[in-house]
């Protein structure tokens, strides 16, 4: 079990006042806060090690160079890559550039007219728009699975659309909106079954849930260190290495080559292949403490305390007047992740109120457009948590939701 109250203490940011009230900080999926942890090691990175690395023979550079590939090899494990083998993680800024990578340097090779890109109506625009700017290219198709009434993939469309004409299966683990999760093993299946690569966008599961890309069958795994512990400028790439060595570069530059000569170059072994220029070094070293920190207290254990709090949630927040929630209705099948809207209350009026009261939520289409059409909406305001949360910062929100519909009910009555 987590004690949130005592976890907290480890987060400085959580002791702050906003509005003259104590943070109540429900905005996890857009990014999380940072333990001391994590902080202190950026401090002491710079303070002790700063050099940059691969190239330098001297001391500071060697360091720099250990602490950083350690990270990569933490990474390996985390995810349970193939033999814990550090060469399938790629260093990216986040979980985009980590799909842009995949749909430029193995869609660009690969991609041929006529082929298609199997992707989902709840994928986040991270996994939509690098797919239409490569497939236009390519004279590649785009083709969409779509949900049921209750936020779940549609399998029997899913399988229908699996063809020979599809050449990968790119799809979210879990809906930043929905918080659905989606059966992503079953999925993996499917791809290779049919002859298919398969990419899991994992931004919205890999800070949520024990993570197996094995056991996925992922052959790409995306996400980003922010939204688990890490800092800003971090993202992971995993891929099969028989794939990452066949792939061309994605960016060219200093540290991704073996040899260059007056118009020709040979590229580098992977991972480095893909990591030109400097890297976010002190970002990087820094992760390395945020997955130190999640793996102490163990990703079932987070999971487990998410699933409480998102079932007390949906219990407490069906109980107000003219709510609607979206997703899944069973806790068990979902991430901490809750959008709602109120009565016609627009989701920015609502995110106002709520930060006048210090509570932080997202308001808006959350980067998933097609889903907001979907789902009929323009918006949706979104609660989403993490392991320091508490039930009590959920009696907060729906207190706050009270008054929120108070307000505007008030409004929109002297306004007719
Ligand atoms: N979703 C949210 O508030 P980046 O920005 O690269 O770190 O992550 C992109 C991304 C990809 N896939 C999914 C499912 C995501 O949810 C996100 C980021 C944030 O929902 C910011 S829009």
């Amino acid at each position: 079990m987590i004690n949130a109250q005592k976890l907290r203490q480890d987060f400085p940011i959580l002791s702050r006042q906003i509005h003259g009230q104590p943070l109540v900080y429900l905005d996890n999926a857009a990014t999380t806060q940072k333990p001391r942890a994590v902080i202190e090691a950026l401090k002491r990175y710079y303070e002790t090690t700063n050099a940059n690395i691969h190239r330098g023979v001297h001391t500071l550079s060697e360091e720099a160079t250990d602490q950083y590939e350690d990270v990569r090899a933490k990474v390996a494990q985390f995810i349970n890559a193939p033999e814990h083998d550090p060469s399938q993680i790629l260093f990216t800024r986040n979980a985009t550039e980590a799909i842009n990578l995949v749909a430029r340097a193995w869609g660009g090779e690969n991609l041929k007219p006529g082929d298609e890109i199997l992707l989902t109506v709840m994928e986040h625009h991270s996994n939509l728009i690098p797919w239409y700017l490569i497939a236009k290219e390519k004279g590649a198709r785009t083709v969409f699975v779509d949900i049921d009434e209750q936020g779940f993939l549609r399998m029997e469309e899913f399988k229908k659309k699996l063809t020979s004409r599809t050449k990968i299966v790119a799809v979210t683990h879990a809906s930043n909106v929905l918080g659905t999760i989606n059966p992503v093993a079953e999925i993996g299946k499917l791809a290779h079954d049919a002859g298919t690569l398969f990419l899991v966008d994992g931004a919205q599961s890999v800070p949520h849930l024990p993570m197996d890309v094995q056991k996925i069958g992922a052959d790409f795994l995306a996400f980003s260190a922010h939204k688990m512990l890490g800092p800003t400028g971090v993202g992971v790439l995993y891929g099969r290495k028989e794939l990452l060595e066949a792939m061309p570069p994605f960016l060219g530059g200093g540290e991704m080559i073996s040899k260059v000569t007056l118009g020709e170059a040979a590229w580098n072994e992977v991972p480095w292949k893909y990591e030109a220029g400097t890297p976010n070094i002190a970002d990087v070293i820094a992760f390395g403490a945020a997955l130190d920190y999640l793996q102490e207290i163990g990703m079932e254990t987070v999971q487990k305390h998410e699933q409480e709090l998102v079932s007390y949630a949906l219990r407490v927040l069906s109980a107000l007047e003219e709510i609607v929630l979206y997703g899944p209705a069973k806790p068990e099948q979902r991430t901490g992740v809750v959008s709602f809207n109120v009565g016609t209350i627009h989701p920015h009026d609502i995110s106002q109120i709520l930060d006048s009261r210090g509570i932080a939520i997202r308001a808006g289409h959350h980067c998933a457009q097609p889903l907001m059409r979907r789902l009929n909406v323009v918006a949706t305001a979104r609660a989403s948590f993490y392991l320091y949360n508490t039930p009590q910062e959920i009696d907060l929100l729906v207190e706050a939701l009270k008054e929120a519909r108070k307000f505007f009910g008030h409004v929109a009555r002297t306004r007719t």
